[in-house]
């Protein structure tokens, strides 16, 4: 197999693209699917303080050393969320990362500023932890972002993250979600900062090759919460249809955001307002994460049973928040 760039051995098979690339006219390749992302969105620009939401896995330091080089003003938020060994390795990895490069790292220790874990979140209630720590994620995100003065907050969502949640959105007609699947999220409401997923276009498989080629130390343990999620079900669904059909998961997302998006969008209406106690925008009184840190806070077992449905988090569409 030969580069479709320069003819030398190709080292990236890119089936989707009919397409193969040497280490050097990947990295172009890859830089280049950012920089068009970043460029017809509009995500930001160089003036731009851009947060990057870092977990130490191959997505978010992909995208935070494609931004680094690129020369946009780009820090990294890294939030240890209390998860066995994994946090551990996971904050040692993108602590090194930044280190590497003389990178701003801002740490958030959930433990130590809002006093619970997601472990805890798992023991102490019926909550499935990717349900609460994807809440926490994203009122974080966008918290911090907000108090620290960055215009915008650059996830590391890829096309097999998109292309799963929105068949898992497609599945149980979700909506309000549906409405806000895209590559931007505008900051429409005070004290919303804007969201963007530059990697949207290229693959869980597109990244690891970046990062293994640009020599990126990236934790490659799953989290260990992932088992049995469902975003795992939908991803392998969606994997088995990429072999028998190479594009069709780009396909499904690109077209979903050109041609239906939009529609959904229209529909969407939610208020927002200043939660009562912590002031971030919610649609309820008082914002579902601070009703969860009270409740990881309070003595004593927690006498809820069941999921809650049907409340919806203002500062993001549903889905794992980074990985
Ligand atoms: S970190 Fe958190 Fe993920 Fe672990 S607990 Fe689930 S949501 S799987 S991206
Ligand atoms: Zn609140």
């Amino acid at each position: 197999m030969r580069c479709l760039k320069c003819r030398q051995e190709a080292w990236v098979e890119l089936r989707r693209h009919n397409a193969a690339y040497c280490n050097t006219c990947f990295v172009t390749y890859f830089r280049d699917q950012v920089g068009r992302a970043i460029r017809v969105h509009q995500m930001f620009t160089p003036e731009d303080r851009v947060l990057v939401a870092v977990s130490g896995g191959k997505d978010s330091l992909a995208l935070w050393d494609v931004l680094i080089e690129a020369g946009y003003q780009a820090d990294g938020l890294y939030i240890d969320l209390g998860i066995g060994d994994y946090s551990g390795e996971s904050k040692r990895v993108t602590e090194h990362f930044a280190a590497a490069r003389g990178a701003r790292l801002h740490v958030v220790g959930l433990e130590e500023e809002y006093g619970y874990t997601i472990d805890l979140v798992a023991a102490k209630t019926s909550r499935k932890p990717c349900s609460g720590c994807g809440l926490t994620k994203r009122y974080l995100f966008n918290r911090k972002a907000a108090e620290l003065g960055y215009d915008v907050v650059a996830t590391g969502h890829n096309l097999d993250d998109e292309a799963a949640t929105l068949l898992g959105n497609v599945l149980h007609w979700q909506t309000g979600y549906l409405a806000r699947q895209a590559p931007v999220l505008e900051a429409e409401e005070a004290g919303l900062v804007r969201k963007v997923k530059p990697l949207y276009r290229l693959t869980e498989h597109e990244t690891a090759a970046y990062a293994i080629i640009r020599g990126i130390d990236y934790i490659v343990e799953e989290c260990p919460n992932a088992v049995g999620a469902r975003s795992l079900l939908y991803k392998d669904a969606l994997n088995v249809l990429e072999e028998r059909s190479p594009g069709a998961k780009q396909s499904f997302l690109l077209g979903f955001l050109e041609r239906a998006q939009p529609a959904f969008s229209a529909e969407d209406e939610h208020e927002l307002h200043p939660c009562v106690e912590c002031g971030q925008p919610t649609t309820t009184p008082r914002c579902a994460f601070c009703r969860l840190a009270d409740e990881m806070t309070r003595p004593g077992p927690t006498r809820r049973r069941g999921r809650r449905r049907g409340r919806r988090d203002p500062v993001g569409n549903r889905q794992p928040a980074a990985g």
